[in-house]
């Protein structure tokens, strides 16, 4: 792949970081941001040993002016975003609809939906104009069909969802390609954040079945930036072999 640049959102953890390690490896530059300073500069650092060009932003993707700001901020020279990920999100509670909590879901839309419109909006006008680039968003199975307690962060992903097909429908006369990954489960702090910090309760979580890995992730969405520029990988589910579905995880 020609060397890219790639800006990767929540790219303090998880999915996010593993995308950055696996971008950086193949050569490309990479824009990691997230709101954990000394872990962006951690992975800055630790890029750089091994060879990359990296810079670091630090902001929540919630605010919309520090959003703006950091992207403004960029020099002249990372200013053409090739592949933006739109990774940050965040599950909180897992608790009936009727009994959820309202700053919980305020969290959850604001990140997982506002956040990634303000990310979109504000890289892909340069891609249009440039009628050059990828928009790879991490939605998640939890999009396809909800379950038992998921209500709210279910329909978080289902606008993803519905966010990259009218996206890949108004840029689909520029050379700008849109990606939904939608994984299943996958272990990293993923589940600690769902259950404010219940460690226990969240390993239960990848008990009795080998769950994906933030690598497994990477692993795709890079697979869906390094296709032939004629080739859209428009959505990719990607699952543990012993799931099924949000709802059907058979554990050993
Ligand atoms: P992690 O908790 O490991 O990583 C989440 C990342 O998002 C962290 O870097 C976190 O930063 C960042 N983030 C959260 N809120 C904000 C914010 N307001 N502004 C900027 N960054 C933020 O979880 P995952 O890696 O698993 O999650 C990544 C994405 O993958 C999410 O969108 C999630 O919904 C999705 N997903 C995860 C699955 C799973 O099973 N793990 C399956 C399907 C989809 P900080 O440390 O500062 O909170
Ligand atoms: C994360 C996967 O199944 O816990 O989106 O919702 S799941």
């Amino acid at each position: 792949m020609e060397k890219k640049t790639v800006l990767i959102t929540g790219a303090t953890s998880g999915i996010g970081e593993a995308c950055a390690q696996r971008f950086a490896k193949e050569g490309c530059r990479v824009i990691v941001t997230g709101r954990n300073q000394q872990r962006l500069v951690a992975l800055k650092e630790e890029l750089e040993k091994a060879g990359a060009e990296v810079l670091t932003l630090c902001f929540d993707v919630r605010d919309r002016a520090q959003a703006t700001q950091a992207v403004e901020s960029l020099p002249q020279e990372w200013k053409e975003i090739d592949v933006l990920v739109n990774n940050a999100g965040l599950a909180l509670g897992l608790e009936p609809e009727y009994k959820g909590s309202f700053e919980d879901w305020e969290t959850m839309i604001d990140t997982n939906i506002k956040g990634l419109l303000t990310m979109t909006r504000l890289i892909v006008p340069d891609m249009v104009r440039r009628d050059h680039g990828h928009v790879i968003n991490i939605g998640s199975i939890a999009g396809d069909a909800a379950y038992a307690n998921g209500n709210v962060y279910c329909a978080t992903k289902a606008a993803v969802k519905t966010l990259s097909d009218g996206l890949r429908i108004d840029v689909a006369d520029t050379a700008v390609r849109v990606t939904n990954v939608k994984p299943g489960l996958v272990e990293t702090n993923f589940s600690v954040t769902r259950f404010h910090g219940d460690r226990e309760r969240a390993d239960n979580v990848y008990k009795g079945i080998k769950p994906l890995t933030g690598d497994d992730i990477a692993d795709v969405v890079f697979y869906a930036a390094s296709a032939p520029a004629h080739v859209q990988i428009a959505e990719v589910t990607v699952l543990a072999t012993h799931q099924a579905n949000g709802s059907t995880i058979v554990r050993k």
